[in-house]
């Protein structure tokens, strides 16, 4: 699949620039002058300018490359329209493949929605790859407790409980990648950029591929708050949750050699101290999610009664009636879910289905932490990893059961 197009390829020229920067973006024409002119200060301030900003935009209607282009930048600037599905990882894959070619060391990506980067975030984002003591960085963000419900219920525990990497953002967006592992992302079978990785899948794919491939270390930078367009889980991340949770559970298959046995699980260095701030509240509204809640499982209950057993339907039950679904439940599910999407046929179907048990768990979670501080969702947070952790006896047995099942 193309992502870079031709003649964009074919203009680019050999140089020697320290450093990428990839912005992708669609419709962002109100933030990314921002995000632009800050990047440009961090690439005078840590690399003497000597770097390139590249746009790749997915066909924006609002302007967004106009105002990308009249950024004033020390930097040189590129932009352009990607080729291939539209989605973030096209965006992410054809600025890839620019630095596969001009061979810079190193690349950062950040969103164009961000409303809270400043040029230092580029400095902590590359030098631990430069200073060679990682490949792969990823941001580490103060965020709100009800900010980054995928990355909190689902992503966060399975690259620790699975993948065995503290990982607190493993889909925050932000990222610093070394050559050689943008190399290895490059190298990967050509048909994946016609999956989610395409579109909101890129993040989790790029952070699993990082640890599974084990070309070295993975470190979190610091950066503060992640103020950008937030979305409430109820109303706008339905199809982000299924390319996301989608790749996941994919990736999971592919590295199963990295979880099948005794794994410890590792914390990840934060780099740089973590600065003292506040994030902006965000409101949930748990009512909405419950009402979804149950009516997705309504939509779906033929489906789920096809797939699940007994058992886990007296759960499916219960969850229609309270609109919310606990931890023990939801891990029981998530393997279950997991063993089940390896069956091509049913893929989209169990998405659509696994929807609405994600909106039942946040509404769980926001229930159990309404008055309480960020630091004692912090720490539910954490209390549910060892919940993963604890019941990966049961991923294996759905998983063998699974195998035999193909193998007679
Ligand atoms: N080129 C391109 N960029 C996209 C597309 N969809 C989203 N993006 C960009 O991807 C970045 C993240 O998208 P958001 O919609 O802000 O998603 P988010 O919830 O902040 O996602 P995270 O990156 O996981 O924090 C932004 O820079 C978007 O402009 C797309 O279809 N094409
Ligand atoms: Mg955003």
């Amino acid at each position: 699949m193309r992502l870079l197009p031709r003649e964009i390829e074919e203009s680019l020229k050999a140089k020697d620039y320290e450093i990428i920067v990839g912005i992708p973006s669609y419709n962002n024409s109100k933030t990314i002058g921002y995000v632009t002119k800050t990047v440009d200060e961090g690439i005078i301030k840590y690399f003497n300018g000597n770097g390139l900003i590249v746009n790749s935009d997915g066909g924006s209607t609002d302007g967004t490359r106009d105002v990308f282009l009249k950024v004033e930048t020390k930097a040189e600037k590129l932009s352009f329209v990607y080729e291939g599905l539209p989605g973030k990882g096209s965006a992410m894959g054809s600025i890839m493949k620019i630095v596969d070619m001009l061979e810079i060391p190193v690349v950062v990506f950040v969103d164009s929605d961000l409303r809270s980067i400043e040029p230092w975030w580029i400095d902590r984002l590359t030098r631990p790859i430069l200073e060679k003591r990682a490949i792969y960085v990823t941001p580490y963000y103060v965020r709100h407790k009800y900010d980054g419900t995928i990355t909190n219920n689902i992503c966060y525990p399975i690259v620790s409980a699975l993948f065995g990497k503290k990982i607190r953002q493993p889909i925050g967006g932000d990222f610093g990648v070394s050559l050689e592992l943008v190399k290895n992302y490059m190298s990967q079978p050509e048909d994946i950029w016609e999956t989610d990785v395409a579109k909101f899948g890129v993040d989790i794919w790029m952070t699993t591929t990082a640890i599974g491939e084990k070309l070295g270390e993975i470190y979190q930078a610091a950066l503060g708050v992640k103020i950008h367009d937030v979305k409430d889980p109820g109303k706008h991340l339905g199809p982000m949750f299924s390319q996301v949770v989608g790749t996941l559970f994919r990736q999971v298959e592919k590295y199963e050699k990295l979880w099948m046995g005794n794994i410890e699980i590792e914390n990840v260095p934060v780099f740089g101290d973590i600065p003292e701030v506040v994030p902006e509240p965000l409101n949930v509204d748990v009512e909405n999610l419950r009402n979804s809640a149950r009516k997705g499982i309504m939509e779906n209950y033929d489906f789920l009664s096809e797939v699940l057993g007994s058992d886990l339907m007296s759960i499916i039950d219960n969850v229609k009636e309270a609109g919310k679904i606990d931890i023990e439940q939801w891990v029981k599910l998530i393997y279950k879910f997991m063993v089940e999407y390896r069956k091509q046929v049913l893929r989209e179907n169990m998405m659509k289905a696994l929807v609405p048990l994600y909106f039942a768990k946040v509404a769980d979670f926001v229930e159990r932490t309404l008055d309480k501080s960020d630091e004692f969702a912090e720490q539910l947070i954490e209390e549910q990893v060892e919940v993963f952790k604890d019941h990966k006896n049961l991923l294996l047995s759905f998983w063998k059961e699974y195998k035999k099942g193909r193998s007679g």
